[in-house]
């Protein structure tokens, strides 16, 4: 049995801004939030520059968006000097949180080793303004991190993602991240195609009856990135139920194939409305597409499929 998204439309939802310094030349992978009957969106964006800001967005259809002239999130620490990428934003009690990725200045060791990717978490009421409270870990480069919606036994529960694997890490307060709370989830499949090389979480996990839908990417040894979905324990999310085979989307129209990172769909937003789930996704780093599907056919498809 395979599943495969629906695309929204054959064309991008939000393009760059040509009039928008900072936003001129890519927009893409999104976070998106449905609270008080709107679609508020969270978006990286590049100028010229290269350095990504976090731009917002707020839309009563989630197809047609209304942007904010000014980012809400752009860098003012060394550690992200570089960029502030990949927004996903989560409420939990009445708090917004959006983990992100801090780029910061080129470590001896480059990538893995570095430690300038730094996997942060910050915090708000309005969606607008943001105070960072802390990074999940430090001294290595880690991102792809977001927060479950809910508490654990009063803990908060976060996925993030060591290369090329997915860790699950328990906190009590946001500050402190524990290494001993910490597990290895899930990681590339051996020879898999698809899944073969490294692994990624993707939007706020979406809680069922069967369990949280846990959607992730992953990219091939041809650098492919492509999207797939698994089951996690309802009440022990370190546990994995069930993970299909088969990617549930990947690269088609000319803008996932080719923009500024060719054969990418990225997707940090998967959020349920209604008896639809919505996926937001960054085509080749450039552009924001919609894809959608119904959440009985996604159950029916991951505990079969
Ligand atoms: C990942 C992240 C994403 C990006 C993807 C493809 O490592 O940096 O932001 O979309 O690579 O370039």
């Amino acid at each position: 049995m395979t599943f495969k998204l629906q695309r929204f439309a054959t064309t991008p939802i939000l393009t760059p801004d040509s009039t928008s310094p900072w936003e001129s030349y890519n927009v893409f992978n999104p976070s998106v939030i449905y609270y008080d009957k709107l679609f508020h969106m969270h978006y990286r964006a590049q100028g010229f520059d290269w350095i990504s800001r976090i731009g917002y967005a707020v839309s009563t259809d989630g197809v047609h968006w209304n942007r904010l002239r000014e980012p809400v999130l752009k860098p003012e620490f060394e550690y992200e000097s570089r960029g502030v990428e990949d927004p996903r934003v989560c409420l939990i009690e009445g708090v917004f949180y959006m983990t992100y990725t801090a780029f910061g200045p080129y470590r001896e060791g480059g990538e893995v080793a570095g430690g300038s990717i730094l996997p942060m978490v910050a915090r708000s009421t309005n969606l607008i303004t943001w105070e960072r409270i802390a990074p999940i870990v430090r001294g290595e480069d880690n991102k792809d991190h977001m927060l479950f919606p809910r508490r654990f036994n009063g803990r908060y529960l976060a996925l993030h993602r060591r290369r090329p694997y997915v860790w699950i890490a328990y906190s009590d307060d946001l500050l402190t991240w524990r290494e001993s709370d910490m597990a290895r989830l899930f990681g590339p499949r051996e020879n898999n195609g698809w899944d073969e090389l490294s692994v990624g979480g993707n939007g706020i996990p979406i809680e069922t009856e069967r369990g949280w839908l846990c959607f992730y990417h992953a990219y091939d040894r041809h650098g492919v990135y492509r999207l797939g979905v698994m089951l996690l324990d309802r009440n022990d999310p370190t546990i994995v139920i069930r993970r299909p085979i088969h990617p549930i989307f990947w690269p088609e129209e000319l803008w996932e194939v080719k923009g500024d990172v060719p054969n990418v769909v990225f997707s940090n937003a998967n959020i349920l409305v209604g008896d639809t789930i919505y996926i937001y996704y960054g085509g080749a780093d450039h552009v924001i597409g919609l894809a959608t599907c119904k959440l009985t056919d996604l159950v029916d498809y991951v505990l079969n499929g």
